[in-house]
């Protein structure tokens, strides 16, 4: 198991007592499943939760109870990873990037421009080369209950009009926490900082010049407050999971196990669609609110630029992405 982090033994020591208190206050239900998030009850993280949490609650008659745990109130996602395998949370709507150092399988649906569109994105996540990606939290003791999505992610900054990778050289520019969302952006010219969510703080105060996020997340987090450039890059499909703690989900009875699997794919496809049928609203509220958006970047240059990390792809992570590289042609 990976080394914890003091961080999050002081939140597991704190939080159990408050779940000992959320748990007698729950005396009906059999089973309480504490859902961790990082972001607020704006976000399309939050519903899928909230949608999830109805389903179950609903369909499990009571027996199971779900709280959801918002705004970083349980942790940064690492954290909230490593309360999962501890068993101390149950589950949490994770962002594909920082897992990838418990399942490395997953580092293959993060590799730049490998999604073209949302059915390419569809077909493969919900097909086998998705599943066998889910099936490998197992080995983190994790369960991988379905991919949901944050969206395509883009760049925005505080200091220049990007349209080419050369215009990127330099800038300091806060990447999700995993190794290769750093190489990528080092590949690409940038000074990359890994940093958990949020950021609009460091953002402000010019700590870093830069971020990468869908324009959800931009928008969500008013960060064209304090950035004024944007660039429609769509570098990276941002997945989200529903992850869920294995050693929870091993003791629960086979029709609850079934059970969170389907309110998870239900809640999944609900917030895929809400996402999707937002993405031109929150562009044009970008614009509204004064970002300088260049539509169309050079794809190329920047393409050109990470295309040679495919060769630092090893075991599982290069299974998958030769596999979706062969299903997206
Ligand atoms: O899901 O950390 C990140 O950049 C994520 O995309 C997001 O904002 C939280």
């Amino acid at each position: 198991m990976k080394k914890i982090s003091v961080w999050t033994a002081a939140i597991v020591i704190s939080f159990s007592f408050i779940l000992f208190s959320v748990n007698k206050a729950n005396a009906k239900a059999k089973y309480t499943i504490n859902l961790g998030i990082v972001t607020t009850m704006k976000t399309f993280h939050y519903k899928a939760a909230a949608k999830f949490k109805q389903i179950v609650e609903k369909k499990s008659g009571g027996a199971i109870k779900v709280i959801i745990h918002h705004s970083g109130s349980v942790g940064d996602e690492t954290s909230i990873l490593q309360q999962l395998q501890l068993g101390v949370l149950q589950a949490g709507v994770i962002t594909a990037g920082p897992i990838d150092k418990f399942v490395p399988a997953i580092k293959a649906i993060e590799f730049p421009f490998i999604f073209k569109n949302f059915s390419d994105v569809d077909r493969i996540l919900d097909g086998n080369i998705g599943k066998g990606i889910l099936s490998k939290f197992r080995d983190a003791n994790l369960i991988g209950f379905h991919f949901l999505e944050n969206g395509f992610r883009n760049l925005t900054n505080s200091v220049r009009p990007v349209h080419s990778a050369k215009d990127v050289k330099g800038l300091k520019i806060r990447v999700m926490n995993s190794q290769f969302q750093v190489a990528i952006w080092r590949a690409i010219g940038a000074n990359p900082t890994p940093m958990p969510w949020p950021i609009y703080t460091q953002l402000s105060q010019h700590v870093i010049d830069g971020q990468e996020n869908p324009l959800a997340v931009i928008y969500q987090y008013k960060l064209y407050e304090v950035q004024k450039y944007l660039s429609l890059t769509h570098h990276v499909y941002s997945a989200l999971v529903f992850v869920g703690s294995k050693s929870f989900y091993d003791k629960l009875p086979t029709k609850y196990q079934k059970l969170l699997y389907s309110a998870a794919k239900d809640a999944s496809i609900y917030e895929r669609n809400l996402n999707r049928s937002k993405v031109k609203f929150f562009l044009s509220e970008l614009k509204k609110h004064g970002m300088i958006i260049d539509m169309h970047p050079n794809i190329a240059s920047f393409k050109k630029k990470v295309m040679g990390l495919r060769a630092g792809f090893k075991g599982d992570a290069k299974l998958y992405l030769d596999m979706i590289l062969a299903a997206s042609k």
